[in-house]
């Protein structure tokens, strides 16, 4: 049986990823930081956590990194761990570069040294374009990161496609545009609309979802539709680098309008700039308001992807659109929040 090792399996992609390749046959070893209470929610949610192998695993302490190398020698290697925080790498910006670029360096080094065989497939982010690119974003639009996670991806993109180029490996550079799901982070913006209006919608004295930049244009797809993007690249004859996107772009407001009407709410925008807030018809409850202490010292504007590569090369293509994506997502929250 083919054996994976992922790094981040306890968050939103890891724990698809674990679950699609279980599906497939492989043995899943998983990286697992210590913490005072370990976070296998994501893993129980989908039935798998007794499933796959956890190893006490940390990007920060190198020893770490080669250990885990050393003893599994797995056939393909799944990088997904990360701070993967945008607005958080500006108040850690050290910690983000540590973690988000120098490790990969330090993972790719132990594979040539260790386990030049393994197939490895690094998680690099839209978040790499930047600012003031050609619309939509593919793998030849040039990188200018915006931010100190952007920055350090672009780090650990470079490493990545300069491992395959100097030393043969087999190393791939996912550029995947915001996925989301059920499983999402509750501080990344969809998720935090649709737990926010769900609550509201139950009831709970919740108050509205105060947001950041309801201007800001994103790509959002689903991730369960991304992870099989992940291991049809390890199973090409060699590595690349694919963008992964729905090729859509909504805006944050356009999002929460969608969340909103999924839950039966009939949101009216009143004011603007920093004063915009959206109001229910119905009943004039305050649904969402935006605060400026929210919006983020580098912002990107748009995003929007062409995965044509990936259609062409890999037949991958995302089956979910946003207004699936979004109802999803609230009526999972809606039944959390009874
Ligand atoms: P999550 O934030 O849900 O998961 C991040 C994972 O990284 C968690 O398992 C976390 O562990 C782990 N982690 C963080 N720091 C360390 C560390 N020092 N050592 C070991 N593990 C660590 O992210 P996603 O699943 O959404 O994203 C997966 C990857 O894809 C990330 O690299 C992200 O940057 C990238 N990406 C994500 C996109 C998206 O839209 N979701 C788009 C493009 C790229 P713990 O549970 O302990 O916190
Ligand atoms: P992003 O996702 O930064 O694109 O990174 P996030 O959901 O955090 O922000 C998307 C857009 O929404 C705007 N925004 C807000 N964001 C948050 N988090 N909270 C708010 O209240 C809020 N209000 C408005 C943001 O300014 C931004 O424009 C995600 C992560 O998964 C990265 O790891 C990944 O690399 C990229 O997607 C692609």
């Amino acid at each position: 049986m083919p054996t994976a090792f992922i790094t981040g399996i306890t968050g939103q992609d890891g724990a698809y990823l674990a679950r699609f390749l279980l599906q497939k046959g492989y043995v899943v070893h998983g990286g697992m930081r210590r913490i005072s209470q370990p976070r296998l929610a994501r893993l129980e949610s989908l039935g798998i956590a007794r499933h796959v192998q956890l190893h006490e695993f940390d990007l920060l302490e190198s020893g770490s990194i080669l250990r885990a190398i050393r003893m599994l020698q797995p056939d393909e290697l799944y990088n997904l761990a990360a701070q993967s925080h945008v607005a958080t790498s500006w108040e850690l910006p050290v910690l983000t570069a540590h973690t988000n670029a120098l490790a990969v360096v330090e993972i790719l080094d132990a594979l040539r040294l260790f386990s030049p065989g393994t197939r490895f497939y690094q998680a690099s982010t839209s978040e790499m374009f930047g600012q003031d690119t050609t619309a939509p974003q593919s793998e030849a639009t040039p990188l200018r990161p915006r931010s100190p996670y952007g920055a350090a991806k672009v780090h650990a993109h470079h490493a990545t496609v300069n491992a395959r180029e100097s030393h043969g490996l087999h190393a791939s550079s996912g550029i995947l545009f915001n996925h989301e799901s059920p499983l999402r982070g509750a501080e990344f913006v969809t998720r935090k609309i649709t737990r926010g209006l769900a609550r509201l919608a139950r009831g709970q004295d919740a108050g509205p979802v105060v947001l950041g930049n309801l201007d800001a244009r994103r790509d959002w797809g689903f991730a369960g539709d991304y992870v099989p993007a992940m291991w049809r690249m390890l199973q090409e004859d060699a590595g690349g680098d694919y963008v992964i996107a729905t090729g859509r772009t909504t805006s944050v407001r356009e999002f929460a309008c969608l969340a909103a009407d999924a839950l039966g709410f009939e949101p009216e925008i009143i004011g603007d700039g920093p004063g915009e807030a959206a109001v229910d018809r119905a009943d004039g409850r305050c649904l969402w308001r935006v605060s400026p202490a929210l919006c983020r010292p580098g912002e990107i504007d748009m995003l929007q992807g062409d995965a044509s590569r990936a259609r062409e090369a890999l037949g991958w293509a995302p089956v979910l659109q946003v207004e699936d994506l979004a109802l999803a997502m609230v009526r999972a929250d809606y039944d959390d929040a009874a």
